[in-house]
């Protein structure tokens, strides 16, 4: 049952008005956010190891130098996002007790690996693009703090995905073997980057009510096609081939046509059982246990900062 409340909630979000952290939400509006921002969250810690395992064997200085600031600024996402969570009055602490507990999720995507230099090419090129084409639109959100974060973090994903694509140019336009790389390496992303939008709008359970408060903007399936539309010619342009056999420019719908993900693959993967999962959480959690000293540390050094300050 709507309340008098839920209603006139809804009449603001409807007016496009921006809801602050202070202000009344309904509950449901503020646990949809917290699993949304936080999973988020959550993706750019995480999404931060398939790219730090080639900071050490990157292939000059300045990929080097180029790789290490992308890494630097998901770890800066992250953070960003943890702050707009917590303004919804979840601690840090419990975001990351749920993400090593398995009870929060982070996108499918950073469980699989990356095996080769060109693979740093393709995370850029079509993680990062992904993650734009989804990102954009929610610059819009009706999450004033949610908002905010995604107008600064685009900024930064568009360089990011450039990154991806001068390398994937400079591996297309190389030897046979590097070209061969490239293309192994957009054969083995290009269904997990389709997935990182999320199951098909059928069986999105929160799709509806995400986008009736404006959490969401766009449709699964809404932005997983427009992905492909902007992303095969690109491809078409580094002369390598998407695979699918079935992807086809569509005139009367002015996109293609394309072939679905394994949806059962995409399950398994968010359920834990993917390749690489209990390796990148076994990596989190490690770096948990092994920063505790750290964070003591800063914690009686604020105490007594501040004991100092009253004194
Ligand atoms: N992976 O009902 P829906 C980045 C879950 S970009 C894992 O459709 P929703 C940048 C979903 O949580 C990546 N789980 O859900 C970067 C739900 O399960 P739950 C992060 C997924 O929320 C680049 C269930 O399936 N971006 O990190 C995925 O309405 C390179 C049902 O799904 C964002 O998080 C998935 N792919 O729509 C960093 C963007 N898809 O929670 C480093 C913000 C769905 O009930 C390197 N998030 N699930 O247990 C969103 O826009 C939405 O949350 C969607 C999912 C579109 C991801």
């Amino acid at each position: 049952e709507a309340t008098e409340q839920d209603i006139a909630f809804q009449e603001r979000i409807d007016r496009d008005e921006k809801v602050e952290p202070k202000e009344w939400m309904p509950d449901g509006y503020r646990k949809t956010l917290i699993r949304q921002i936080g999973q988020h969250a959550h993706s750019e810690i995480v999404g931060q190891l398939p790219e730090g395992n080639w900071i050490t064997r990157a292939p000059t200085l300045e990929r080097k130098a180029i790789l290490l600031a992308k890494v630097q600024d998901e770890a800066g996402h992250g953070l960003y996002l943890y702050s707009a969570a917590e303004t919804l009055g979840v601690t840090r602490d419990e975001l990351m007790e749920k993400l090593h507990s398995g009870e929060m999720k982070y996108s499918s995507i950073f469980n699989y690996p990356t095996l080769t230099w060109a693979d740093m090419g393709a995370v850029g090129w079509l993680v990062d693009g992904a993650a734009i084409m989804n990102q954009v639109p929610l610059q819009r959100t009706s999450y004033g703090p949610y908002s905010r974060a995604m107008i600064r973090i685009c900024k930064e994903e568009s360089f990011h995905q450039r990154q991806g694509y001068h390398i994937m140019m400079k591996m297309a336009e190389g030897t046979p073997e590097q070209k061969e790389m490239a293309q192994d390496a957009l054969n083995r992303f290009w269904y997990p980057a389709l997935m990182m939008f999320g199951p098909s709008d059928k069986d999105s359970v929160h799709s509806e009510k995400s986008m009736r408060w404006k959490i969401k903007i766009n449709t699964n399936d809404e932005l997983r096609q427009r992905f492909v539309d902007e992303t095969v010619p690109q491809a078409e342009y580094l002369g390598l081939t998407v695979p699918d056999p079935d992807l086809k420019w569509n005139e009367e719908k002015e996109g293609y046509d394309f072939s679905e993900p394994d949806w059962s693959e995409f399950f398994e993967v968010i359920k834990g059982n993917g390749p690489c999962n209990r390796e990148r959480l076994g990596t989190r959690k490690a770096a948990w246990e092994e920063g505790e000293w750290f964070r003591d540390g800063l914690n009686a050094y604020a105490e007594k900062a501040s004991a100092r300050r009253a004194s």
